[in-house]
């Protein structure tokens, strides 16, 4: 297989995925003429191009080598490989579209666990990946396959109970359904196609991974500014979240006031914010970060 000159990338055309995965690529520094409308994007700051399709296309366009990477969410990615041949992989989970593939049932029915499952109908537009929760579990139960609107499945008597996509859950409580089993934790993957000793990764493919890598880092990164005296300093260090780098300065006319200036991986919450204070952390300041290169 040569490479090809341009990378392809496929991304969700409309939808939820779509905006969050072109702002990605912009942090990332690929620009693309505007034809929104259309099937293809040609990329103008970079020979990176998308082609804007239906999320469920986007595993197969990647696994035929039509686009080498794309952006879909992890349901979608693994109903589309669960039972058959893996010749796409998830290469970077992307921090947004989180949600999850969950069992609901009726609200007022009661529910055991998983042995309870047996012998119902269970309504879903993901059938390889119930299936294979099932199996896994051990239940023979019946699977009623629905492209749309799953969660009326069981006041309309087609089905038992749902296995659907939940986020803030106002859907299923709406439904008068409750979350009882969670199948598939998911939010937006990168996927391309599987590594294979005989082919490297392209150069261009590489570049954009290092830049996704350091937008990645970027997103979860905030600069902390505080002062304090110095001995409160080691109380302070150690209630810093994530892996915090310091810089420490004295401040003009004292010995014993510093200024510190900490780069945080991770959130930092108001919890962290308060308990630094209590140590001793004054004038405490939170900075999104913007751009980094270590
Ligand atoms: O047209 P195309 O086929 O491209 O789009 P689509 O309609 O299949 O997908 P779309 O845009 O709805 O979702 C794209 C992806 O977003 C999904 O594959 C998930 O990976 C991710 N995602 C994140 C979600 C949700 N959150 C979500 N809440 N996808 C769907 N939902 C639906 C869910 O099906 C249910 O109807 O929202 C409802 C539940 O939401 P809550 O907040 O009420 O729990
Ligand atoms: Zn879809």
């Amino acid at each position: 297989m040569s490479a090809r000159e341009r990378l392809r990338i496929a991304v969700q055309k409309n939808g939820r995925l779509a905006e969050p995965s072109l702002a990605l690529l912009a942090q990332c520094g690929f620009r693309f003429r505007q034809s929104r409308d259309k099937l293809f994007c040609f990329g103008e700051a970079a020979p990176v191009d998308l082609l804007l399709v239906r999320d469920d296309d986007i595993p197969g366009l990647v696994a035929e080598g039509v686009c080498e990477l794309g952006i879909v969410g992890r349901n979608v990615l693994a109903e589309h490989t669960a039972g058959g041949e893996a010749r796409v992989d998830e290469i970077r989970a992307l921090g947004f579209g989180v949600c999850r593939l969950a069992l609901a049932v009726p609200a007022e029915q009661p529910y055991g666990g998983v042995a309870d499952l047996a012998g119902r109908r269970i309504a879903t537009s993901y059938p390889q990946l119930l299936e294979r929760f099932l199996a896994a579990a051990g239940i023979a139960a019946t699977t009623v396959v629905l492209n749309g609107s799953v969660e009326i499945a069981p006041r309309l008597g087609t089905a038992d109970l749902v296995c659907d996509l939940v986020s803030s859950g106002a859907t299923l409580a709406a439904n008068h359904l409750r979350e009882v089993e969670v199948v598939l934790q998911s939010e937006a993957v990168l996927v391309g196609s599987a590594p294979r000793a005989d082919v490297p990764r392209g150069e261009l493919e590489t570049m954009l991974l290092r830049r996704l890598d350091a937008a990645l880092a970027v997103k979860e990164s905030k600069l902390v500014l505080l002062s304090a005296r110095r001995e409160a300093w080691p109380a302070i260090r150690s209630l810093l979240p994530g892996n915090a780098r310091a810089s420490i300065m004295t401040l003009d006319g004292s010995s014993d006031e510093i200024a510190v200036q900490a780069l945080c991986t991770g959130a930092v919450t108001w919890q962290h914010l308060e308990e630094m204070q209590r140590a001793g952390a004054q004038g405490l300041l939170v900075v999104p970060v913007e751009k980094m290169l270590a």
